[in-house]
């Protein structure tokens, strides 16, 4: 096997990047940002030693036959006090002056993975051969906030699997299976390409008044609502989809999937390059209030960037959301809950989007007529 197209670009920029904060990166594993640079999730614990020329890899025994196609160096831990010393090694042989490290303030989460305990040891480790340890965080985010072409063509692959994995799912759905049943059977086809970006969120009838349900043993019952929110981690990007459906037709239920449809189609005919997430989901809140509907109805922001993390690095369509740029993808997500009703119900509608220049690419598009099922 050789790397995957999405991992090589992804080195690609990291090789342009590096130079501009430090010598060299060191990622210890579990991080998103591991799985960004190595192409692979392990099992054990791993570190990547990244720098311009090369990416060094620090493997237990039990990994080490599979890991030497993801890293030009390969070397092997057996215990503790190994790790330490080709950690050593590294740190005084690379040359380094300054090396980056994920931590970073609270609200830099992207480049927070590191333990208090490692953390504590590279500081200790890097006073001892003078090497600055700085935090990777501005690294990080230019790195991972413009995606490459070959990110941004696997999640529009990503994308349409989901829609087939859904289509799939919906005939199952009939009064009397569970939540739980529909969610087994996502989680059933969605490790059959890839993982789940997120745990699939499944909700019936009143459930469906919660923005961020877990799915239950609760049976749907004839003329409720359903909503499902589902995500597939394809060749390291994250979809994110919610889909809506009715067991009847009602007049209620079709006025507000209609309201949070146009709110979705107008913020996307708005959505390009230069424009700020704070007037898309101002444009969203405007449409639904157009519609007769009281924005504080739609009760989160409009969308969050996408990448190897469901929530990845970018702006956020909502409050305070800055200027979009291009080559970024986003999820587009209007909803109305209605808490105060009896019975509770609501609905949302969430689809993916490429930022591209003057315009922008919709990867997918819920049914123009409320669905039933
Ligand atoms: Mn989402």
């Amino acid at each position: 096997m050789s790397l995957d197209e999405v991992t090589l670009s992804r080195r690609g920029r990291v090789k342009k990047l590096i130079n501009k904060y430090g010598d060299a990166w060191i990622i210890i594993s579990p991080d998103p940002n591991y799985e960004y640079i190595v192409g692979i999730q392990l099992h054990g614990f791993s570190i990547a030693f990244v720098t311009k020329e090369k990416i060094i890899g620090i493997v237990g025994s039990l990994e080490a036959d599979m890991m030497s196609e993801y890293f030009d160096e390969v070397h092997v831990f057996k215990q503790f006090h190994d790790i330490i010393y080709l950690l050593s090694k590294l740190i005084s042989s690379e040359k380094c002056k300054k090396i980056l490290a994920n931590f970073a303030s609270i609200r830099k989460i992207y480049a927070s993975k590191l333990p208090l305990h490692w953390y504590k040891l590279l500081e200790s480790l890097t006073r001892l051969y003078d090497v600055e340890l700085i935090s990777a965080a501005d690294f990080i985010f230019e790195l991972r906030s413009i995606k490459t072409e070959e990110e941004l063509k696997a999640l529009d692959d990503s994308v349409k699997i989901t829609l087939d994995i859904l289509s799939e799912v919906e005939p199952i759905i009939k009064p009397g299976v569970t939540e739980r049943f529909i969610a087994a059977k996502l989680y059933e086809k969605l490790y059959e390409y890839g993982e789940p970006s997120f745990k699939p969120i499944v909700a019936f009838g009143e459930h469906t008044s919660r923005e961020h349900h877990l799915p239950t043993d609760k049976k749907l019952r004839q003329g409720e609502v359903i909503y499902i929110d589902v995500g597939l981690k394809y060749r390291g990007m994250c979809s994110d989809i919610t889909r809506f459906y009715v067991t009847e037709k009602r007049k209620e239920y079709a006025d507000a999937y209609n309201a949070v449809k146009a709110a979705q189609d107008e913020a996307i005919k708005n959505a390009k390059a230069g424009v700020t997430g704070e007037f898309l989901y101002n444009i969203a809140r405007d449409t639904l209030t157009k519609h007769g509907y009281d924005p504080e109805l739609f009760t989160h922001s409009l969308g969050h960037a996408l990448g190897i993390e469901v929530h990845d690095i970018g702006e956020r369509l909502g409050k305070k959301g800055g200027k979009l740029l291009s080559n970024t993808c986003f999820t587009v997500e209007p909803a109305l809950y209605f808490k105060k009703l009896e019975p509770k119900w609501g609905v949302r509608l969430e689809d993916d989007i490429i930022i591209l220049g003057n315009a922008c690419k919709r990867l997918s598009a819920s049914p123009e007529e409320v669905p039933q099922i």
